[in-house]
């Protein structure tokens, strides 16, 4: 069936067979094929309807995963391997779009794909970007930054003829709607509707990610987070947010009429999640067009506040957006005495300036605006939502008790087992059935072969192939050689100096110091690390900088690199995670605890058979209680102590730094050896910052990481009992499968039929 529709499509394009037909050719017929096949799909219907909003959609390549959704995959694959094809090189057609950063971005193409998984009528909203986030290259050690297009001729993109003015201070622009299909799981779908504005110009980007920040016609959708390290740039970021609002709420506005619903009923019919603060003016903004449309302000502030639920991501200071009014007057001069207004009921409500939403230096907290004017406030993993309550949210907790609710985060099974690891995947069937893939929690019944040899060792054989695969998609990318029999420690994330992935370094250089002194592992082992740092943030791009140096000094030497591997992989995403996350055998999952929301690369780990090393933190916290002290290894400080050190402001790094052998490894940041391949100015400084703030408590944590992971690397000898701990992993893993946030969500919040 599929084979025919392939020739056919083949033949009307370009008069070849599948075996005459290039890889190209062949992506962009099964494009078509996939297209049509949506097309038949039909979309979820509902007198309610949920719109995702979110500056992020890191929805990855869609291409396999929408032939899994479709139920065409494995017909798809056997037909082109009879041809002679191999998927797998296909998919290298398809260009990543990098419409998002990291977890909060991928969080929202999970909930896309489960929220249609599970028939609910909701769609997801954003920007099409068109450089999307920056390409990460390396040049002498350090990371460069690059434009990232791929929007082709042909593409998922489809153009609709949906057309909104949005008005900003002297002047309008016009935007076009493009849509992209979301499939659900043998199931209709829902769109993700990405919003374009029409003067874009793209030849505005010269070289690297440069571009006049004040041309806002022309700029406005070329790139996620532009640089906001002036304040042309922080006024952009300001554009782009009202423009996606704008947009959306248009948007909502004009399928509501076109529905004949009543809009002083609006929110029996709509719900709007707003996705961290970026799309908070959706509530000015949507007040002001009830306005606009004859609703009185008062009236229209209660639809807007029983429409609205925001989810908070991160309990950092600054990623918790406060904008200046002066460059709100500059942008959006029409929100101002709305959010006035809202800030005055604040004001007149309650005698507490820790909840106002304009504070005394003029700023507009979005946080504070989303909890008075929302219904729902949600963290995203037990322990986080937990510190919302208790520390950084507890003023407006104490207000509205009834409004805070928690969603531990999830990751669709679809993509990050069935696709990324489908040798895994037809396995877990052989033993469990089908079941597994649309009610995840049957996972457990793998639970009953804990000690059956011949399935342990089937999950050992798996895990080898998906490392050998890993070794050759390493050379052919980043043309590095790694040893597929060493033991996979992978920590892929953002860079963040709360991530900490400084402490590995560190342990890196305790790890060769050892060699050196003639300790060697028994298993040598490989340190996978991927990830991108903001442009302007500079300790990041230190770090960056000594992976890269330490890369390059155990490469080169003889002894050390016969037992011990560092690879930082070049523009890490979710491409990448895809290919890493299968063949892991250790996830790092380090962050400085309380400080990382939840993570979501743990989960990804744990479900393909990894072990995690962690801290208790974000939603590590449950996993430990899923599979159990003696299939995980945790350590650290716990959030309370760490608090505590925040509010006693107790923690001295220096005094760590005393101890002979913590000094040791820090030092080794500036030893002679590093600065032959490094710079100078950038090692210090990292040196500096360790030693002097340390902000994130590294120097707390390094004695027990060092423990913990020397005990991991040896149990990891033990091949029988390491993988009754991986089973257990997986078996545990249901849990998380986003298929169960969603049902959470919508039973707790969306309530949609
Ligand atoms: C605009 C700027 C200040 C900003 C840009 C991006 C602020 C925040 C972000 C992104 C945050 C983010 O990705 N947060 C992550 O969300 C994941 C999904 O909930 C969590 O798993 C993860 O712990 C959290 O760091």
């Amino acid at each position: 069936m599929v084979e025919k529709k392939l020739a056919e499509i083949l033949e009307k394009r370009y008069e070849k067979t599948i075996k005459e037909a290039s890889n190209e050719e062949i992506y962009l017929a099964l494009l078509e094929l996939t297209k049509k096949s949506i097309k038949n799909k039909g979309t979820n219907k509902g007198d309610k309807k949920l719109y995702y909003i979110s500056a992020e959609f890191l929805i990855g390549k869609l291409l396999s995963n929408n032939l899994i959704n479709l139920g065409l995959y494995d017909d798809v694959k056997k037909t082109l391997a009879e041809n002679g094809k191999d998927l797998t090189e296909i998919e290298e057609i398809e260009l990543e779009p990098s419409l998002g950063n990291g977890g909060l971005g991928r969080l929202a193409a999970c909930f896309l794909d489960s929220i249609a998984t599970l028939g609910l009528n909701g769609d997801g909203v954003g920007l099409n970007y068109h450089f999307g986030l920056f390409k990460q290259v390396f040049k002498d050690n350090k990371q460069d930054t690059e434009k990232n297009p791929w929007i082709t001729k042909e593409s998922w993109l489809n153009k609709t003829d949906i057309k909104f003015t949005v008005p900003f201070a002297g002047f309008n622009v016009t935007s076009t709607l493009y849509d992209i299909d979301v499939t659900g799981y043998n199931q209709a779908c829902n769109k993700l509707r990405l919003f374009d504005i029409d003067t874009i110009d793209e030849t505005l980007v010269e070289d690297g990610i440069n571009f006049d920040k004040e041309d806002i016609k022309k700029n406005l959708t070329l790139f996620l987070y532009p640089d906001d390290s002036d304040d042309a740039g922080r006024i952009l970021r300001i554009y782009q947010q009202y423009f996606m609002v704008s947009n959306a709420a248009q948007l909502i506005l004009m399928e509501a009429e076109e529905n004949g619903y009543d809009l002083h009923k609006l929110n029996e019919h709509v719900v709007i999640q707003i996705n961290d603060t970026h799309p908070s003016m959706v509530i000015p903004e949507l007040i002001r067009l009830l306005g606009i449309k004859g609703i009185p302000m008062k009236e229209a502030i209660d639809i807007v506040s029983k429409t609205c639920a925001y989810t908070n991501h991160t309990i950092l200071a600054e990623a918790l957006e406060k904008w200046p009014i002066d460059f709100l007057q500059k942008a959006v001069p029409q929100l101002l005495p709305i959010i006035r207004e809202l800030d005055n009921q604040v004001r007149l409500k309650y005698d507490d300036e820790r909840v106002y939403i304009i504070d005394d230096e003029k700023r507009v907290h979005m946080a504070n605006m989303d909890i008075h004017y929302g219904f729902s406030v949600n963290g995203v993993a037990a322990l986080h939502t937990e510190i919302l309550e208790k520390v950084e949210l507890k003023p407006f907790y104490d207000i509205y008790p009834e409004k805070f609710n928690n969603k531990t985060n999830g990751i669709t099974f679809r993509r990050w087992l069935l696709h990324c690891n489908n040798e895994l995947a037809n396995y877990i069937t052989e033993l469990i059935g089908e079941d597994y893939k649309t009610n995840a929690d049957k996972l457990q019944d793998l639970g009953k072969f804990v000690n059956d040899k011949a399935v342990l060792n089937k999950l050992a054989e798996i895990k080898q192939h998906n490392k050998t695969a890993l070794k050759k998609y390493i050379k052919e990318t980043e043309g590095i050689d790694i040893d597929d029999h060493s033991i996979f420690d992978i920590q892929i994330k953002r860079l963040h100096e709360y991530k900490r992935q400084q402490m590995n370094v560190l342990y890196i250089i305790n790890k060769y110091l050892e060699i050196k002194d003639g300790k060697y592992p028994t298993t040598p082992i490989t340190m996978i690390f991927g990830a991108k740092a903001a442009p302007a943030y500079i300790i990041a791009q230190d770090i960056i900088h000594a992976i890269l140096c330490l890369q390059q000094i155990i490469d080169n030497d003889p002894v050390v690199s016969k037992y011990l591997k560092v690879v930082m992989v070049e523009n890490y995403n979710v491409t990448k995670a895809s290919k890493l996350i299968p063949a892991c055998d250790v996830s790092e999952q380090i962050s400085l605890a309380s400080k990382e929301a939840s993570g979501t690369g743990n989960m990804k780990f744990m479900l393909n058979g990894a072990l995690t090393l962690g801290t208790e933190d974000g939603a590590n916290v449950e996993i430990h209680q899923l599979v159990g002290d003696g299939n995980i290894y945790i350590f650290g400080e716990s959030s309370e102590q760490v608090i505590e050190h925040y509010e006693k402001a107790d923690y001295v790094s220096k005094e760590y730094y005393e101890k002979e052998n913590i000094k040791e490894l820090v030092d080794f940041l500036v030893s002679d050896e590093m600065l032959a391949v490094g710079d100078e100015e950038n090692l210090t400084r990292l040196w500096k910052e360790l030693i002097n703030k340390d902000w994130f408590m590294t120097l707390l944590d390094i004695e027990d990481y060092i423990k913990t992971k020397e005990q991991v690397f040896k149990d990891y000898e033990d091949r029988e009992a390491w993988n009754k701990k991986v089973l257990v992993n997986i078996s545990k893993a249901g849990f998380f499968s986003s298929d169960r946030t969603i049902a959470e969500y919508n039973r707790d919040i969306w309530k949609l039929k």
